[in-house]
């Protein structure tokens, strides 16, 4: 394995985007900022959560769809993890698949990403892992793949699950979509997590776990940049809240000032009434027909779809070029 995992983007521009963000009428940072060391430990902590099923339905759904890829599409040889976090699903990918060699995971956390990738090495010795650090949103980061020492003529699967695709606006989810043909190369596949979910109750319990680990998640953010950032956030005066916006199908993540106050950063101030808040995520919850098209749209082509029946309508979607 090549360590330290090669470095993808140029600038940490976490500070320049919170800035930008807390200029605008509605305050906003982005939510690729929650995933520090401490970040990823937190949404670790939230998958076990009782509320949060996307994690569970998908590993449930995931003991069924591995041996069906291994027959469907039997020569896959790299499988490549945009925003792979704790690889934690991927392993079930890395034993079932026969004619594996390689594994690329693919994450803005450095470190996350360093001690995830050392400990994959020695659970599975025989596979080439090969970290890539970096925002895999960013327009370059496609092509970074192809540049990286990899076997590049070898059978590709793109391994997106989590609905992580959620995060993004629906334009953002597009050119997103349009981005992995690069990542999977011609003929590669798409496996791909969405949470079809609709049911606004389940959807709320699971942005808002009654342990408040998703709360010290999104607060967070404000740690973090205290921290990162020398900003002088009272963490505790910003309470999280969860939101179902139905017009626009999305859950919405927001940091709520519990009074008027203000927020030095980088020799700014900023200014907050009470009940202002910061819009820190949205989880898009697509229903299936929608996110069909939308891949079509893509150039994508459904093979086959998975979908939980027990307790929500988490999918797996497998798609080709
Ligand atoms: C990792 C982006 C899929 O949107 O469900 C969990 C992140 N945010 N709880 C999601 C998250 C709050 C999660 N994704």
């Amino acid at each position: 394995m090549n360590l330290p995992a090669e470095q993808i983007d140029t600038a940490n521009d976490f500070g320049h985007d919170v800035l930008y963000g807390l200029s605008q009428p509605q305050k906003s940072i982005p939510c690729k900022w929650f995933y520090d060391e401490a970040g990823s430990l937190l949404f670790e902590a939230i998958t076990r959560t009782a509320e949060y099923y996307p994690t569970r339905v998908e590993t449930r759904l995931l003991a069924e769809v591995v041996p069906a890829l291994a027959r469907i599409k039997p020569g896959i040889q790299c499988v490549i993890e945009p925003g792979s976090g704790a690889s934690v699903k991927t392993r079930a990918l890395l034993q079932g698949l026969p004619l594996l060699q390689t594994y690329v995971p693919m994450d803005i956390s450095a470190d996350f990403l360093h001690e995830v990738s050392l400990q994959l090495q020695r659970d599975f010795p025989a596979l080439a892992i090969h970290p890539l650090v970096g925002d895999f949103s960013d327009a370059g980061f496609a092509s970074a793949i192809n540049t990286a020492d990899l076997p590049i003529d070898s059978e590709r699967l793109v391994f997106f699950p989590g609905s992580t695709i959620g995060n993004f606006h629906p334009e953002a989810a597009a050119r997103l979509l349009e981005q992995f043909h690069a990542l999977a190369g011609g003929s590669g596949c798409l496996l791909i997590g969405v949470d079809t979910t609709q049911d606004e109750k389940r959807l709320l319990a699971a942005y808002n776990d009654a342990a408040g680990i998703t709360a010290a998640f999104n607060q967070n953010l404000l740690k973090r940049a205290n921290r990162e950032l020398g900003a002088d956030f009272d963490v505790h005066s910003f309470s999280h809240e969860a939101r179902f916006n139905p017009s626009e199908g999305r859950i919405e993540m927001h940091l709520v000032s519990t009074r008027k106050q203000s927020v030095q950063l980088a020799g700014k101030c900023f200014g907050f009434d009470a009940g202002e808040t910061i819009y820190t995520e949205s989880c898009y919850k697509y229903r299936s027909a929608a996110f069909i098209a939308m891949a079509q749209a893509c150039g994508w082509h459904l093979q086959q779809h998975w979908q939980d029946e027990q307790e929500s309508a988490f999918t797996l979607f497998l798609l080709r070029s």
